[in-house]
């Protein structure tokens, strides 16, 4: 049996990093990554034969917990019968029906294999409908890896983007406005000096890459009335958020209608499907149909799509969105009272299946609130949860997860063990 660190030092050889996606390098948290064998229900197990209760499922994807027994039947069924064909199937049909038919917002779909995709295919879409190139994303969301995503905010507020990555020319991203998160003012500004040159807004409706922060109502209202005032699109980056805040998603949460949306991450059950789509009148300008080009040698996949289709059905069942916020919710205010108990500057939310944990007085609105909670105390929580069979999230700047397979029980067994590193940290000096 190898041990995380033989197999770190072997990974590192031919992997950069060590890591097929940086965030599981520990870099933000220290210390060696963990590699697991196997997942099952709410518990994974590593290599060493550890096991864990997990907290981050696979970032997302894993709403039903680990090797759902009707997910891994499907797979395999459809598997059987040949893994691709690069032609049309009818699965994705049903697919495509049913994602929209549980979201209203969607009159077409496209498939893909990742959020990345899905993002930097809309944001084409968007540009190719309207005629207009620039585009406005908010601080501390991320959507992706493609070039015109990997963007910081430039200098002042209404300035045009950095890269935020090496090898994104910097032309690339001067398309790209970035502005702070669930500021309505900034965002009324930049439509003032530039809204007939905006071709979109894309936007996490609610925000899980720089820890869980809830979206501003009004944030939300003013991006779709700015976008229709203005002739811009209002995309909203679901593939977190959708089927993960709620059935109807975070745009059915909060009563936003986009003109287009991406999704992901629940969508493919744990295998790599995403999508995106929308109105009948701009969906239609995808190639083959239109002039934007866009195109995937695995988009549908066959085994993929049976995935999806499988959590689709399962987390329709009634009652499902129900449990699955109650988990989180206990989960979320155990925390909360276990950390106050013993004086921890700690708060936690949750908006759905999601949720975030924060070693400050107030959850955060914004990247700069973010930037000023500690992350040294999320760090040393993160190592002694792990020591103690709990699997959070490793960087402070992530949302966690619960799935429906995470039962009241399994939760109180997670505050208990915050309790004791509460406990301990509170009597240690300089904590
Ligand atoms: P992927 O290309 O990783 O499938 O999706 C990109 C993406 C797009 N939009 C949103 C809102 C996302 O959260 C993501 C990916 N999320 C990260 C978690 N912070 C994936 C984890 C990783 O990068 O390894």
């Amino acid at each position: 049996m190898s041990t995380h660190a033989e197999l770190f030092e072997r990974a590192q050889e031919h992997i950069p990093g060590g890591v097929n996606s940086p965030v599981r390098a520990f870099r933000s948290v220290g210390g060696t990554p963990c590699f697991f064998a196997k997942g099952k229900g709410a518990r994974l197990t590593d290599v060493e034969g550890r096991q864990y209760l997990d907290y981050v499922g696979s970032w997302g994807p894993l709403i039903l917990g680990h090797a759902h027994p009707e997910v891994v039947e499907a797979v395999q069924r459809v598997a059987a019968n040949g893994l691709s064909f690069g032609a049309p199937i009818a699965a994705e049909i049903e697919l495509a029906e049913t994602l929209c038919r549980l979201t209203p917002a969607l009159e077409m779909v496209r498939l893909v294999s990742s959020g990345t995709e899905a993002t930097m295919s809309v944001i084409r879409l968007a540009r190719g409908h309207t005629g207009r190139d620039l585009l406005v994303k908010f601080e501390g969301c991320y959507h992706g890896h493609s070039d015109s995503l990997l963007v910081k905010a430039g200098s002042g507020l209404l300035t045009f983007g950095n890269p935020s990555s090496s090898g994104v020319p910097a032309d690339t991203v001067r398309h790209t406005l970035v502005l702070p998160y669930n500021d309505a003012a900034a965002l009324e500004a930049a439509f003032d000096r530039q809204g007939n040159n905006i071709a979109a807004i894309i936007v996490e409706p609610v925000a899980g890459n720089m820890n869980l922060i809830a979206p501003d109502p009004a944030f939300l209202a003013a991006a779709r009335a700015l976008t229709i005032r203005h002739g811009a699109l209002l995309i909203f980056d679901e593939v977190m958020t959708g089927f993960r805040v709620a059935l109807e998603s975070a745009q059915g949460l909060f009563g936003i209608v986009p003109d287009l949306s991406t999704f992901g991450k629940v969508i493919g059950g744990g295998m790599p499907l995403a999508a995106f789509g929308g109105r009948r009148e701009i969906m239609e300008k995808i190639a083959p149909l239109g002039p934007v080009y866009q195109a995937g040698t695995l988009s549908g996949n066959p085994v993929a799509v049976a995935a999806g289709l499988a959590t689709l059905r399962l987390i329709e069942a009634p009652g499902f969105y129900e449990r699955l916020g109650e988990r989180a919710k206990q989960l979320c205010q155990g925390l909360t009272d276990a950390a106050a108990r013993h004086g921890v500057d700690f708060c936690a939310q949750h908006i759905g299946g999601m949720f975030g944990l924060y070693f400050a007085r107030m959850p955060p609105a914004n990247f700069a609130e973010v930037m000023r909670c500690d992350t040294a105390l999320f760090n040393r929580f993160f190592h002694a949860m792990l020591k103690d069979g709990h699997y959070f999230a490793p960087s402070a700047f992530e949302a966690g997860f619960v799935s429906a397979a995470h039962s009241a029980m399994d939760i109180e067994q997670t505050i208990a063990a915050a309790e004791r590193h509460f406990a301990g940290s509170a009597s240690k000096p300089g904590d």
